[in-house]
């Protein structure tokens, strides 16, 4: 029964053991070996004396991150920096590595990032990186209870479709045996329309594809939405859901792996809904008294963003974007130049963007107009609008953002595991 280097402290002193893992460092002194194993978990001390495995030569040549399987007796006082070691009775090689690494798992001196990426299996061995994916798969796990608890319905919507939904550009084409396909932008139009069939409340966990050229610490050409949305309630509502959910995650995840994570010097607050609130139009002023001379409809710069950051630390919500700078389903506010929108901000960058929708049929129809899109390019999801569409509204969170900030990596890339963008299609 194979046992977790990390569990091993549960067992007592002289009890036999069997762990499994990487060498990643051996110190030999002729008659004795001292190797130490690495799994998901942690490392610890092996300590082989000659005479005491059969395969005592073979393995004395074995190289850094070779596979193997060991068995022997604890000792917990021993001299190790751990305190504990094993004493090998057994040894099984399990797989030979070749030499020189591509990329060393445990140099200091880190390796510049392309060829971290170029060997990110290599890149993931090490146990800082390893925790950003552990933490992720917490979070998304706190996030998926908090929309199980408030009854929405995990759907998947699918991701080759025929027309845009964000807008016209940004789209990666696809041939669809006769027909041009897209890889889908965003479930929106999707999980729209299933609020039309009476689904009440659904979310998704899924791929988004857009082909934006920039090459940004926070732009991936492929990256993971959770996208929600709710029949029956406003832009507001929509806001609690994300702040409570995003709160239960973090919180959850900080109880369970907390101390992981500071051993990593990855230090995270608990979070208290519900986060600020600052209007766009507000968020204007504010940056024009600091200096910065932006007109109504203006985007925020990376620049214009830090200040904010400054302004709020952690998360804050920007509400009430002009219609201008919204697509087409956000719903208008009562001043028609104003929209029910809202982006979450973490420090500088927008994590997500939602809003209270469209639900009115002729509204929608007006809507395609005035951005200049083909109707007919939305017949299948205008459609569920015509036969009986309630109020709604929802919003779409960028997993990989939400990761990277919550970390404090600087790119987003450090946040995926294998990242698509402007140039990298491999691995
Ligand atoms: P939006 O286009 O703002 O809105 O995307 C929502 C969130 O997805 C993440 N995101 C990205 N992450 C990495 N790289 C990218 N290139 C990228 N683009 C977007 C961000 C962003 O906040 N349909 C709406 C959502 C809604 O209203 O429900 C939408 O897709 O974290």
């Amino acid at each position: 029964m194979r046992t977790y280097i990390a569990d091993i402290e549960k067992f007592e002193d002289g009890m036999e053991v069997t762990v499994q893992g990487w060498i990643q460092e051996m110190r030999k002194i002729k008659n004795l070996m001292f190797i130490i194993v690495r799994d998901n978990t942690g490392i610890i001390q092996i300590t082989v004396k000659k005479g005491s495995i059969p395969n005592y030569d073979e393995l004395y040549e074995i190289t850094r991150e070779s596979v193997i399987s060991v068995n022997g007796l604890l000792n917990k006082k021993s001299i190790s920096r751990s305190g504990t070691e094993i004493l090998a009775s057994n040894i099984e090689i399990l797989s030979i590595a070749d030499t020189p690494l591509p990329l060393g798992v445990i140099d200091r001196v880190s390796a510049d990032f392309d060829t971290r990426l170029n060997n990110r299996f290599l890149d993931l061995r090490k146990p800082e990186h390893l925790i950003i994916f552990k933490f992720e798969s917490q979070l998304l796990f706190g996030i998926r209870e908090y929309m199980n608890r408030e009854n929405f319905i995990e759907v998947h919507t699918p991701k080759i479709v025929g027309a845009a939904t964000e807008g016209g550009a940004d789209l990666f084409g696809v041939e669809y045996f006769e027909k041009k396909a897209y890889l889908n932008q965003s479930p929106q139009l999707y999980k729209e329309m299933l609020i039309s069939s009476g689904f009440d409340k659904v979310f998704e966990v899924g791929p988004a594809f857009r082909a934006e050229k920039e090459n940004t610490v926070r732009h991936l050409n492929e990256f993971t939405s959770i996208d929600m949305e709710a029949a029956f309630i406003d832009d507001k509502k929509a806001m609690e859901y994300l702040e409570r959910a995003i709160s239960y995650a973090v919180n959850r995840t900080i109880d369970i792996m907390g101390t992981d994570l500071d051993r990593l010097e990855y230090h995270i607050d608990r979070l208290e809904p519900p986060f600020p609130r600052i209007t766009y139009e507000e968020s204007l002023k504010y940056l024009n008294n600091q200096g910065l001379k932006l007109s109504f409809g203006d985007d925020f710069s990376p620049e214009a963003n830090k200040i904010l950051a400054q302004k709020f630390k952690g998360f804050y919500f920007i509400t009430g974007w002009p219609t201008d700078m919204r697509p087409f389903y956000t719903h208008p506010d009562t001043n028609p130049r104003l929209t029910k929108s809202f982006d979450l901000q973490l420090a500088d960058i927008e994590v997500t963007s939602g809003a209270q929708r469209i639900h009115n049929y002729r509204m929608l129809e007006e809507n395609f107009m005035k951005k200049g899109l083909n109707k007919n390019d939305f017949e299948f999801y205008e459609k569920a609008f015509k036969y009986g569409m309630p109020p709604h509204a929802g919003w779409g969170l960028g997993l990989e953002r939400l990761v990277m900030n919550l970390l404090g990596l600087n790119n987003v890339r450090e946040s995926t595991l294998f990242p698509r963008d402007r140039t990298r299609l491999s691995p």
